[in-house]
This record gives C-alpha cells, structure tokens and sequence, in this order.
C-alpha cells in the first residue's frame, strides 16, 4: 500500500532542528490561502450566474476581481502572524510594511496573487506565485531593501496552480515537491517528490505572435527552436499564457518558456521579484537554468519591486543556446 504524506507533515519533517518553526508556519499560512483561492476560483465561472463582478453580491456587498480576493487573502492570512517584516504583492504598488500593532517577524513574502488575468475569465490555468526572504537587517521593521535581493537568496519559493486539480509546488532549495489539493479533505497531499526537468525535454513554450518585435538574436532561437536549422531540437509547442500553468507543464515535461524584451518592452512584460525570481529559483532546484538572455536571473538584483525582466527558463541547454544566439547576433552588430 502506497504512503499518504500531508504538506504539513512533510514541511514539519524536513525543518532543520534548530529552526524555531517561523519558516514552517509560514508556508502553512501559504498553504491555506491557496486551499481558500483554490475554492474561490473553482467558483469563478458562477459569477456570471449569480452577478457579474462590481455587480451587488446577495449580501449587498461589492464582488471583487478574484486577483483582488486572492491578494486579501494572502494579506489576513499573513500580515498579522508575527513571522514577515515586509510583503510585497503584485496588486499593490507600494511595499506592504506590518503594522506596529502587530509582531514583527524575520521573513520578507514577495507574491503575485493570481498571475494570467487574461485566463481568468476564460476558465484557463491561472495560478499564485511566491518567494521569502530573510529580512536583511532583522533590527529595523522592514524595509524596501528587505525585499531587493536577487533570487539567489530566495529561502524558499513556490507556486499554486489552479488546473484541473489546485497544486502547491515549493522549494525550500532541496529539491522541488508537488502536492495535490484532495478536495474532500481539504488536505495537499505529497503527489511529485523530488521533481527533476526530464531530458530530452517535450516543449517549447512562446507567444509567437510577437515574432517581429524580438531581437534578432531571439528571432534566430525561435526558428531553430521550430526546427529550421539541421541541429534543431525534436520540440512541440504548446503556449496557456499563463505563466503558472506554462511553467508546471514544462517542468512535469521539460522544455522551454519564453517572454522577450521587445523594441517596445526593453524589459520584457513579467516580473523579476515575484514571477521570474521564484521561477528561477525552482527550476533550478529542479536542475534547469533561467536567464534574461544575458545573465542568470538569480543574479539579478532588482532596482525596484515592480521590475520587469526579459525570461527564458527551463531544461539548461534549451536556455544556454538562447544565449548564443543573442551574443552572436550582436557581435554582428
Ligand atoms: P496575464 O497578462 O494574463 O496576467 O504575468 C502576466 C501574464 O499573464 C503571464 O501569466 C503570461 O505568461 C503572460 O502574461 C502572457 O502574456 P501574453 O498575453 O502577452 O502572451
């Protein structure tokens, strides 16, 4: 008969003896807010039967946007906890500081609530992304400098997909494990331990539509990656646009997804802090690589919360040849 491990378990067994349990507790309350989101959006498509959003729910309150909702949620679950100094989320601009009613705590929780807005209403994928901190400077309450430290010092990171079933997938940088929301006991149960990118890898991920305003460089990896040159890979494409749900098929899979700069977007659309940094981080405890074309995302130190980043992430040979293709294309420039 095979095992059932719960996350909390699974959290509780691998925290080192001496932690103190503030990382462990931390990743429940994530653990909780994905089971509350989870069960709000299984619901999404009701609203259109029972009141479209801004409509009066029965209650005569306002309906919020589920992205809205999920990052509430994620700020009652976390905010008054006593385990965070700083939160930083994508549906807020500025920094979220603890108030000083509350305790303060030496983890910062950088978030994107519920990332593929555009699938929202389409009854598509759409997920929650996260990453935690140390707070730099555990003397002061928190501040912006907290939350601007490359991925490389990401203490853990994860994400919560809302598929067919809601997954939480975490890192706590020993390997990548995948839980399984079992609805009928509101419990994640342990379902991928250890996930590792497969090799040879499946996919190529892209929204190719934006061909034209990519770099030459980008424009050459597209066309090899289609199978246009004799040392092409043997890839299919399948693109959601919905960075979670691209991301998790990839790595159950292996292959690459990929969001350029463009002439218009130097940076790229996604975000280092809390799209690509976490990202970067699994993958590579998956044993992948991530780059913004240049360097590696987990050396990016980012200049400011919102911060967008070109990304090109999965099997680390995929990611390496898109390297060399940009270097090569502006040696000829
Ligand atoms: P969305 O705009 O729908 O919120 O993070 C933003 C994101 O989705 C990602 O989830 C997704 O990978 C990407 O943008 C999709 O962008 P395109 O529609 O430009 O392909």
């Amino acid at each position: 008969m095979s095992t059932v491990t719960t996350i909390e378990k699974f959290i509780l067994e691998r925290q080192p003896v001496y932690a103190r349990g503030e990382l462990t507790n931390l990743l429940y309350d994530i653990a909780l807010a994905a089971k509350i989101i989870g069960h709000k959006t299984n619901r999404a498509g009701l609203i259109d039967i029972l009141g479209d959003v801004g409509a009066l729910n029965i209650q005569g309150e306002s309906q919020q946007k589920l992205d809205v909702y999920a990052h509430e949620i994620l700020l009652q679950l976390c905010e008054h906890t006593g385990r965070l100094c700083l939160m930083v989320s994508e549906e807020q601009e500025d920094p979220i500081y603890i108030p000083e009613r509350y305790g303060k705590g030496s983890y910062v929780l950088v978030f994107d609530p519920l990332d593929g807005s555009s699938n929202i209403d389409v009854n598509v994928s759409i997920g929650t992304i996260f990453g935690i901190y140390h707070c730099v400077d555990t003397s002061n309450r928190g501040r912006i400098e907290d939350a601007l430290q490359p991925a490389r010092s990401l203490v853990a990171a994860g994400y919560v997909l809302y598929g067919a079933s809601t997954m939480l997938v975490y890192s706590t940088g020993d390997g990548v494990h995948g839980f399984t929301l079992n609805p009928e006991y509101g419990e994640f149960l342990l379902s991928h331990p250890n996930l590792r990118l497969p090799n040879p890898p499946a996919y190529y991920s892209v929204n190719a539509a934006y061909y034209k305003r990519w770099s030459p460089g980008v424009r050459r990896y597209l066309d090899w990656l289609e199978g246009k040159d004799p040392d092409s890979p043997n890839l299919s494409a399948r693109y959601i646009g919905s960075l979670v749900a691209d991301f998790h098929r990839n790595l159950l899979r292996g292959g690459v997804f990929f969001y350029p700069a463009e002439q218009k977007k130097p940076d790229g659309k996604l975000r280092l802090l809390y799209e690509a940094g976490p990202l970067a981080f699994l993958i590579e405890n998956a044993g992948g690589y991530a780059s913004d074309g240049r360097h590696p995302i987990l050396d990016i130190v980012p200049a400011d919360p919102h911060q967008r980043v070109a990304l090109f992430i999965g099997n680390r040979d995929l990611v390496e040849r898109v390297e060399a293709f940009i270097r090569q294309e502006e040696m000829k420039m």
